[in-house]
């Protein structure tokens, strides 16, 4: 079982060779830019404030690692961010495939989409990118405190037939304000290790 409470910062890289050389498992965390990534991370982690928040976003296009008892969690720069420039997006292409073609012991990717919305076109490329190359991933459909329960039965509708092609990916309905879905989050990061 892992000890959820015991993570520490460990750095934040923007540049491949500065990435760790060893093997420990590495959980990763994707997502657009402000869909709630950090924040997903401080509540798993029951912390405050130890992955950085912005309500603006596209501000860093770092990956950031968090250190854990025997592994690491992975926070990857935010895509999709209207107002960045066109070599900001290759910086951020060339970090995260870079991220991606190292190979590294990734036991599962946490896929974060807004719970409000229609998955983007970027949204859908990072899944099917996660698909095809059949990693374990996860969709977290994230701000779902955000809708009353009318919106919230139409969305959980529409997302079903939105992401229909990968209907046995797990989905996980997820707040950081109320804290739903932390424990469900949380035990498919723990089978995602014993495997
Ligand atoms: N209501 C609500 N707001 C949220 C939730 N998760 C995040 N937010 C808010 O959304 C904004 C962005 O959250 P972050 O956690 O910084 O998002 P991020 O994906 O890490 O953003 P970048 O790192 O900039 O790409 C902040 O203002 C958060 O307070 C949620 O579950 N519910
Ligand atoms: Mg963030």
């Amino acid at each position: 079982m892992i000890n959820f409470n015991e993570a520490t910062f460990e750095k934040s890289v923007g540049n491949l060779n500065q990435i760790s050389n060893d093997n420990l498992p590495e959980i990763v965390f994707s997502g657009k830019s402000n869909v709630g990534k950090s924040s997903l991370i401080n509540k798993i982690l029951n912390r405050k404030s130890l992955a950085r928040t912005s309500s603006k976003p596209g501000k860093t296009i770092n990956i950031n690692f968090y250190k854990l008892k025997g592994l690491r969690f992975v926070d990857l720069p935010g895509y999709g961010y209207a107002k960045v420039s066109f070599s900001e997006k290759k910086r951020w292409s060339g970090l995260v495939e870079g991220y991606f073609k190292l190979e590294r012991n990734i036991p599962l990717i946490v896929q974060i989409v807004d719970m409000r919305h229609t998955p983007s076109v970027l949204d859908f490329q990072m899944i099917e990118f996660l698909y095809s190359r059949g990693f374990n991933f996860v969709i977290v459909a994230s701000k779902c405190d955000k809708l009353n329960k009318t919106q919230r039965n139409l969305r959980e509708k529409s997302l079903e037939k939105e992401l229909e092609k990968y209907k046995n990916v797990q989905k996980i309905f997820f707040s950081s304000v109320t804290g739903e879905g932390v424990e469900m989050l949380k035990n498919v990061i723990n089978e995602s290790v014993k495997n």
